[in-house]
C-alpha cells in the first residue's frame, strides 16, 4: 500500500485557519503520514489580528532533527509553508541533507505575500532567502504577488498569457524545477493554476469567488501535497486542490461573519472523495 510519509515545517497559528492547523488535518485526510516541525508558536495568524504574540522555535529546529537522525526517521516529502526568519530556511536546508530519503519530494510554498504586498514582518532579506529554498524544490507553488517578489517582475493585477510566461521563467532561473503558478486569471470571471512540469505548460481554470479567504494558499499546497504524495500526477493533484479551495471558498460564504479563515473543516469529505 502507498503510505508515505511527509515532513511540514510552518508556524502554528493557534487561531486562524492556516499553516499547520491546515496542514495537519488535510494531508492526513488524504492518507499520507504527517509528520510536523512547527518553526514558531503565534496565538493567531498576522493577517487582521491585531496584538498577536510570537513565541520563535528556530532554536528547536536543530534539536529535533538531530534526535530524528538519532532515531534514523527519513521523510518521503518535504512541504515548506510560512516560516518566521532567514535562519529558519537554513534549517530547512538541513533538514534536506539529513532527514530526506533520497528521492524525496521537496515542495516549497513561498507563504510571503499576497495583493501585491509581503506580508508583515518580511523584508527583501527574507525573499533572498526564500529564493535559495526555492533552488531545491520538485514543486513551488507561488502566487503571482510571491511569484513578482522571487523575480523583480512588476507586480500586476491585469496580464497576458506572455507576462505569466516570463514569470514562470524566471522562476525556474532560480533552479527549481516545476512550477505551480496559483490564482492565475486571464478573464474577470474565471481564475485558475498553471501547472509547468518537465517544460509542459498546462492551465486548469475555474471559477473565480467574489469573496476571498485568507489561508486558501495554505489549504491549496497542502491538498496538492497530500494528493500529489497519494499517487495523483502534478496536474491532477493541482485539479483537486483547485476544486477542494473553491468548495471550501463557496461553504465559507455561507457563514455569517468568519473574516479570518477557509472552513475547510467543512469539505475534507469532499478531498478524502476527490483523491481516492
Ligand atoms: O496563510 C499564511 C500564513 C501562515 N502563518 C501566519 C500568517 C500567514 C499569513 O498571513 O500570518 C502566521
Amino acid at each position: 500500500m502507498n503510505y508515505p510519509r511527509v515532513l511540514t515545517v510552518q508556524d502554528i497559528s493557534c487561531v486562524g485557519q492556516c499553516s499547520l492547523t491546515v496542514a495537519l488535518p488535510v494531508i492526513s485526510a488524504c492518507g499520507v503520514e504527517t509528520c510536523i516541525l512547527p518553526s514558531a508558536v503565534l496565538s493567531t495568524h498576522t493577517g487582521g489580528f491585531k496584538g498577536f504574540t510570537f513565541c520563535d522555535l528556530s532554536e528547536e529546529m536543530p534539536k529535533i532533527n538531530a534526535h530524528w537522525q538519532k532515531e534514523g526517521l527519513l521523510f518521503d516529502a518535504l512541504y515548506t509553508g510560512y516560516l518566521g526568519s532567514a535562519k529558519q530556511i537554513e534549517y530547512v536546508t538541513h533538514l534536506i541533507e539529513t532527514v530526506c530519503r533520497e528521492n524525496a519530494l521537496v515542495i516549497v510554498d513561498p507563504a510571503m505575500a499576497d495583493n501585491g504586498r509581503l506580508y508583515v514582518g518580511f523584508d527583501e532579506a527574507f525573499v533572498e532567502e526564500m529564493k535559495k529554498l526555492c533552488a531545491q524544490a520538485d514543486y513551488i507553488l507561488p502566487n503571482i504577488t510571491e511569484a513578482c517578489f522571487l523575480t523583480q517582475m512588476e507586480y500586476k493585477t491585469e496580464y497576458d498569457r506572455a507576462y505569466i510566461d516570463e514569470l514562470i521563467e524566471r522562476l525556474l532561473a532560480l533552479g527549481c524545477r516545476n512550477v505551480i503558478l496559483t490564482g492565475v486569471s486571464y478573464h474577470s470571471e474565471t481564475t485558475g493554476v498553471v501547472v509547468f512540469e518537465n517544460n509542459e505548460y498546462r492551465y486548469y481554470e475555474h471559477i473565480k469567488l467574489s469573496n476571498s479567504c485568507h489561508g486558501t494558499g495554505d489549504i491549496y499546497a497542502s491538498a496538492f501535497t497530500g494528493a500529489l504524495m497519494k499517487g495523483k500526477s502534478a496536474y491532477e493533484a493541482a485539479r483537486i486542490a483547485a476544486d477542494y479551495v473553491v468548495k471550501c471558498i463557496k461553504l465559507t460564504a455561507e457563514l455569517d461573519n468568519h473574516w479570518y479563515g477557509a472552513a475547510f473543516e467543512l469539505a475534507l469529505g469532499d478531498l478524502i472523495q476527490m483523491v481516492q
